[in-house]
Order: C-alpha cells, then structure tokens, then sequence
C-alpha cells in the first residue's frame, strides 16, 4: 500500500490496525507457547511494531523484504495472513513455509517476503543480491533489509552493505535499534553507538528515526524507497525502538533496568499512534476498540484452525530441500 495523504484517515486507521494486529498476535502466540501448546521457539516483537508497520506501508506489493529471526510483526506487515502463520508456528502443511520453517522462518515469496533468516546479519548479503539481480534485469522493485543492531558488528554487514553501496544497489537497509543484542547493551560493543553514522563511511545517506512513531517512520521508508528506485540507493535507516518482552522463549529481561523500561513503555508505538488519533476528532474510542475486537476474532478462529489443521506427511521431509 502506497501512502495516499498522510491525513487519510482509512490510510492512519489502517496503520493502527496492522500494529494492533502485530501486538495481539505476538501476545496470543506467547501464551500458547508458554502454556506448552505451540511447539518450537519463539522471538517476539511486542513494542517494535511501528518499524514494520511503517517501512512496509511505504513498499508496493512486488517490493521485497528479508527478516531475522523476529520476523513475526514483519510478516504480518508486509500482507502474510495471520492463518499461514499459525499454521506454520503449528507446524501445519498449510503453513507459509508448509510447516518446516516455523517462527523464525515466516515468509512467502508471493508476497515478497523471503523467509526469516536466523543467522546475525545474514539478511543483508542476501538483499544486496537480490537487488543487485533487480539492477542488472532494470526492474523498478526495491529490497527493504530488515536487522537488529547486533547485526552491525558482524562481517556480513560490512561486505554486504559495501556491495550495495558501490553498485547503488536499491536496498533500504532498516536497522531495528532496540538497545539490545540478546542481553548485551548497545553502549557495551559500540563506542559509536549511533548506526545511522556508519552509512558515511560507504559513502551514502543515514538517517537515525524514531522506530516508535509510525507516520515518522513510513516518512523516512518513503523516501528511502523513493532514492532506491531512482538509481541513489541504498539507505540506512536508523530506527529507535525498544523490545518490551524476552529476547526468545522465557526470557524475563532482567538485565532491562526497570526506569529504562517505564521510559519506552510510556512512548509505546501503539498507545501513542492511538492518542494522535483521537486527537483528530473523527476517530472515536468505538472505532479503535472495534478494530481491536475485529483483531482478536481473527486471531482467535486462526488458533482454533490452526490447531486442528493437518501436519506434513512423513514422506513429504525431504521435499523443497535444495542443498
Ligand atoms: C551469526 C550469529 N551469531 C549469533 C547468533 C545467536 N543470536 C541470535 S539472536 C542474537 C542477538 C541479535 O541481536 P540484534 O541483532 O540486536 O537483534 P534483536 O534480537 O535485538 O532483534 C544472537 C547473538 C546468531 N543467530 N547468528
Ligand atoms: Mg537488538
């Protein structure tokens, strides 16, 4: 969906709606896993919804994205159903990746979305190839690079965003800063801890946003998008944002100090974006509690489906294996 006005008000519900979506999707999720029903593993992103809500809404449906293994709220972003992915997380044939990929692993080509990679960094020599193949073909699609900012320290950011940076290549390479790598502070592995900085030194433009304001993001997503396909990629953006729960599975968070947490939880991406909306005068307390009751019907005939959908045949283990 390309932004119409930034005042439309069916656009701004819409924005609103997938966050809330992301929110009670990834809440849903946790308790079926905490509870022992969902198999596998998990990486939530509760409180980075607006990056993905935001970068995505200013991609057109044939653009691509690559994920981490956080890849949940971008799915559901980027137009992944909230059913095919269940039915992955259930392990389920009907699953985007027919069951075999599970949580960190979302994705569906068709709707240009490659599936999670788990490796640190490993996204972003994938993109930069993928763009480099829209280059030499002259198609006009772009490749939005979605990593955290333990990414930055490893190798394959360096060769991949240089690649990308000496061909021009159309790759919005979107660094999700949530202060943590697992347990480790930023401050504690960069002594320049502001990422946006590193795109100088390839020699293109940074820009450091707040990863917690929807519309701030989608602004900077849109020209980033708007420099890639006229040839002046790629860009670096820098979005602030912060993780309100575990890194993966029972994760408590105790080394989040607790007036570092109430800070962020007070700039929540959802509560503020709501508080703007109800400021305008034609969005009511109604309209957003129906869009929350909408979102959890969703969600709530998704499990009931996806429990009860069938798991891939034994004969079926080695098929889509490439290597
Ligand atoms: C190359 C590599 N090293 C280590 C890991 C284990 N690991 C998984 S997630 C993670 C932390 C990543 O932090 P960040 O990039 O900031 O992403 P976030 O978890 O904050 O979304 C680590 C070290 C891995 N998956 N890949
Ligand atoms: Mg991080």
């Amino acid at each position: 969906m390309n932004a119409p006005a930034k005042d439309d008000r069916e656009f701004l519900l819409g924005l609103h709606e997938r966050m809330v979506l992301i929110r009670e999707f990834e809440d849903r999720v946790k308790f079926l896993f905490l509870e022992g029903t969902m198999p596998g593993t998990i990486h939530q992103c509760q409180g980075q919804e607006a990056t993905a809500v935001g970068v995505c809404a200013a991609l057109e449906p044939g653009d691509f994205i690559t994920s981490t293994f956080r890849g949940h709220g971008h799915a559901l972003a980027k137009g992944l159903t909230v059913q095919e992915m269940l039915d992955e997380l259930f392990g389920a044939r009907t699953g985007c990746c027919k069951g075999k990929g599970g949580s960190m692993h979302m994705g569906n080509m068709d709707k240009g979305m490659v599936p999670g990679i788990a490796i640190v960094a490993g996204g972003i020599p994938l993109a930069a190839g993928m763009a480099l193949a829209f280059k030499l073909q002259r198609r006009p699609q772009v490749v939005a690079c979605f990593f955290g900012d333990g990414a930055v320290a490893e190798g394959a950011f360096h060769e991949g965003v240089n690649m990308a940076a000496i061909w021009n290549l159309p790759v919005i390479l979107v660094c999700e800063n949530n202060l943590y790598g697992a347990s480790t502070r930023v401050d504690k592995v960069m002594r320049n801890p502001r990422i946006s900085d590193r795109a100088a030194s390839y020699g293109f433009r940074g820009e450091t946003v707040d990863g917690n304001d929807v519309l701030a993001v989608h602004e900077a997503a849109q020209r980033a998008v708007a420099e890639c396909r006229g040839g002046n990629g790629p860009v670096l953006l820098e979005l602030l944002t912060y993780r309100r729960t575990g890194h993966s599975r029972r994760d408590a968070c105790h080394y989040q100090p607790k007036d570092e947490r109430e800070a962020w939880f007070s700039r929540d991406p959802i509560d503020r974006f709501a508080a703007k909306l109800l400021e305008r005068g034609d969005v009511s307390a109604a309209d957003l509690a129906a869009i929350k009751a909408r979102v959890d019907a969703q969600i709530g005939a998704g499990v009931e489906r996806a429990k009860a959908a069938a798991l891939p045949a034994l004969s079926e283990l080695t098929e889509d294996v490439f290597a």
